[in-house]
């Protein structure tokens, strides 16, 4: 690891989810705030770097990687010593992927569609196929614990936890205590309550409300 990764974030997006990632590994990236607020997400700078005019991004060694899921995997075998990703050669690398990817294709768009009230009419069309399939293999996932994994804790719990958290606490979901219990034991976490105290400080230093 030669230079210092710089994430590019803004309190209060999807942008905690990578920083909460970045305080598990011991902080090791730069932070740059980009205030959604004056839309400097749309700046001709940052548009060169995610062309979505979306938060997070992090750019490392000359590199822009974009979609906080992507970021997440990314930091956790850039800075592997840390031991937030299955190595190589465990068998446990595959449902690692498959729960981290899980949750921007399936959660996610199970999520907007119980908030927007849109019922698929044909499942088998859509890549997440319905609520009520995501919310039992939610379950799934989730019915040995402590972590999704098992009895370590990884990166995926970082994407997965953070896409669940934001459905309870939206209403998307309902509150039943198999979710909020998970939930809970990651937000307990040392790191997820430092990047709650530095994500309240930022909106401050921006002069947010
Ligand atoms: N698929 C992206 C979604 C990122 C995203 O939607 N970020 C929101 C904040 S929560 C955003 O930047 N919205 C500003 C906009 O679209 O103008 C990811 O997972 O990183």
């Amino acid at each position: 690891m030669t230079k210092t990764p710089v994430l590019y974030h803004c309190p209060q997006t999807r942008g905690v989810t990578t920083h909460w990632m970045n305080e598990e590994l011991g902080a090791p990236c730069e932070i740059s705030l980009v205030d959604i607020k004056k839309a400097d997400h749309k700046k001709p700078d940052y548009l060169k770097l995610n062309p979505m005019g979306k938060i997070p991004t992090l750019v490392h060694e000359g590199v822009a990687v974009t979609e906080a899921a992507a970021i997440c995997a990314y930091l956790a075998d850039a800075f592997a010593d840390k031991g937030l990703a299955p190595s190589l050669d465990d068998p446990k690398r595959g449902a690692y992927y498959r729960l981290m990817f899980f949750a921007p294709s399936c959660i996610e768009p199970a999520m907007l569609d119980k908030f927007s009230g849109t019922v698929r009419e044909n499942p088998s069309s859509a890549g997440h196929g319905s609520v009520e399939d995501v919310l039992g293999a939610i379950d799934q996932a989730l019915e040995t614990g402590p972590y999704l994994l098992g009895e370590k804790f990884s990166a995926a719990d970082v994407i997965f936890g953070s896409t669940l958290n934001f459905a309870l606490m939206f209403g998307a979901f309902d509150k039943k205590p198999l979710y909020t219990e998970y939930v809970d034991r990651l937000l307990a976490r040392p790191a997820a309550k430092r990047s709650h105290e530095k994500n309240e400080a930022y909106a401050n230093d921006l002069g947010w409300e």
